[in-house]
């Protein structure tokens, strides 16, 4: 099983730490569903080189939109061999025919419905070459493969996703065209959450869950059953759910100490325009407020290009966030994935300038701008993130902070993650990026000040998984 990586994750110079974060926990979910004595290997080319000199029964791939070429790349590869190789993921179901002239079978949508029949008729020597998910439940799923996962090659070992897709309809996000045919929400059970939580070692967790304020009885049993596990976490939620009093304040009381939210833009008509309505008439400042209030730090997460912003979207949106003391924001260039309603309306009025795949990355303007030239968004974007981590901003943003503790945290988050990129790289190089773990942790719990209720008994029996 590989995850192939794009060529930024790969440099011989220089890697970003986010690529060396999560570990591949689609592929490791697939996993779960093989037989006790197949025998199986999972391989992340964004932390160690793919070995594409073995000979297995059957090569499975994911494919990301920035990783397809090199993903085409390493079927074409092991094909030429005679090699069976399935391919699955986001891109494939948004690019199914591109997808199909590179694998002996293609997966579309979420694989846990239809890898489970795939194997059964690859076993019985009748693998058809398409599989698409209909049916959506994450009811009776295996333990996810941890045991394949390689934990100290990655910042944050413990990614966890427990619900997949969200309730919303954005125009620009993948999640329309990847659940087409079937939910496009959906959680698993409480008990079955609490249960892979408990099987995770260490404190601190990512869930990588769209919206894991989504479903609110279902979050509301997760917060309440994770109350005194003594875990330190981070998620995403969107403005909305953070406004709505009573599951933030049980999120943030089981541990939640950073979120990820996506403002997108604070312009209402570019919200309107991206059908994103769920932010409208949201009062973004009192959600940050809300956050910080409970000891929450913020990655807000912004997106430029849209029709209605021209050059002054940069530097209007980057003060905004330093003076509401936003920690760490992420920001895109807006960037039509194939398969949703966004694509489909520029491509219908010839604004897509290329399919380039490995340029659709959010850093690179891939379609016929509006409010600005092409290169004012792509300098704007840079400059952007130039302003925001300037020392000079981190330090005005930390002091929005009321307590020492606070700007503290704040300071050494936002430095944390963009002022010492040399020695990332050092640390992903010298393997040892696992170790860098317990900082994290510390940063997160304020230094002690937000630190985790005490641990208490398990609720459920945990189940032992081996650990490297
Ligand atoms: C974690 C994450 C990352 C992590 C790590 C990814 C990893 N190790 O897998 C990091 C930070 C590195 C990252 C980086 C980027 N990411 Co990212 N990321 C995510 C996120 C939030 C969660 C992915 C995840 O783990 N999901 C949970 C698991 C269980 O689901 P899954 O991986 O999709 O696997 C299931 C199915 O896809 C399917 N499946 C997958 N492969 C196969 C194969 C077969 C054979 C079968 C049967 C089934 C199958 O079955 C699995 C079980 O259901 C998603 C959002 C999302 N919800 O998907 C964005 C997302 C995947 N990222 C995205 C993007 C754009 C990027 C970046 C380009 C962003 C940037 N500007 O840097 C980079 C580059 C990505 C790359 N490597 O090429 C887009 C992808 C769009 C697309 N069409 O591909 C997404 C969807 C975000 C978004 N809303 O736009 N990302
Ligand atoms: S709220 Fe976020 S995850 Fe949900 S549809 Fe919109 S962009 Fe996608």
């Amino acid at each position: 099983m590989i995850l192939p990586a794009l060529t930024e994750a790969t440099s011989p110079y220089f890697r970003p730490i986010k690529y060396s974060l999560f570990p591949p926990l689609g592929l490791a979910t697939l996993a779960g569903y093989l037989d006790d004595d197949d025998d199986v290997e999972l391989q992340d080319e964004h932390v160690e080189p793919v070995a594409l000199d073995d000979d297995p029964d059957l090569v499975v791939i994911q494919v990301y939109i920035t990783s397809a070429r090199r993903a085409y790349q390493i079927a074409d590869h092991y094909r030429a061999r005679g090699i069976f190789v399935a391919l699955g993921g986001l891109h494939v179901t948004s690019c199914p025919d591109e997808a199909a002239r590179h694998g002996d079978a293609i997966f579309m949508g979420p694989g846990e419905d239809t890898w489970p029949v795939f194997l059964r008729d690859f076993r019985a020597g009748r693998a058809k070459p398409t599989y698409t998910s209909t049916k959506r439940t994450l009811e009776h799923l295996p333990p996810v493969r941890r045991d394949l996962i390689r934990r100290s090659l990655y910042l944050v070992p413990n990614s966890i996703v427990v619900s997949r897709g969200c309730p919303h309809v954005c125009d620009f996000c993948y999640k329309e065209a990847f659940f087409e045919g079937g939910k496009g929400f959906y959680t698993q059970s409480v008990d079955a959450a609490l249960a892979e939580i408990e099987r995770l070692p260490g404190r601190h967790l990512y869930f990588l869950d769209d919206h894991l304020f989504g479903d609110r009885p279902f979050a509301t049993g997760l917060f309440e059953g994770m109350r005194g596990m003594g875990r330190l976490w981070q998620a995403a939620g969107t403005v909305s759910s953070v406004l709505r009093p009573g599951l933030l304040e049980k999120a943030a009381a089981c541990g939640l100490r950073s979120l990820f939210v996506g403002f997108e833009t604070l312009n209402p008509d570019s919200l309107r325009a991206q059908g994103k309505h769920q932010n409208l008439r949201r009062d973004y400042g009192e959600a940050v407020r809300r956050l910080h209030d409970l000891g929450v730090m913020v990655n807000a997460s912004f997106v430029f290009g849209m029709d209605e912003d021209d050059d002054s979207v940069f530097e209007r949106t980057v003060s905004w966030a330093i003076e509401h003391g936003i920690e760490t924001a992420t920001f895109h260039i807006l960037t039509p994935y194939p398969g949703t309603a966004l694509f489909a309306r520029m491509e219908a009025s010839g604004r897509i300038l290329h399919r380039n795949w490995d340029l659709y990355d959010t850093r690179h303007v891939v379609y016929r701008t509006k409010g600005m030239e092409t290169e004012a968004l792509e300098t704007g974007y840079w400059r952007a993130y130039r302003d925001f981590y300037r020392w000079g901003s981190i330090l005005r943003g930390a002091s929005t902070k009321p307590r020492w503790a606070g700007k503290l945290r704040h300071f050494s988050y936002a430095a944390g993650w963009k002022k010492f990129e040399p020695l990332w790289d050092w640390i992903i190089r010298t393997r040892r990026t696992v170790r860098m773990l317990p900082f994290l942790e510390a940063i997160l719990s304020g230094f002690g000040e937000h630190g985790s209720t005490p641990p208490r008994e398990p609720r459920l029996h945990p189940v032992a998984v081996p650990i490297e």
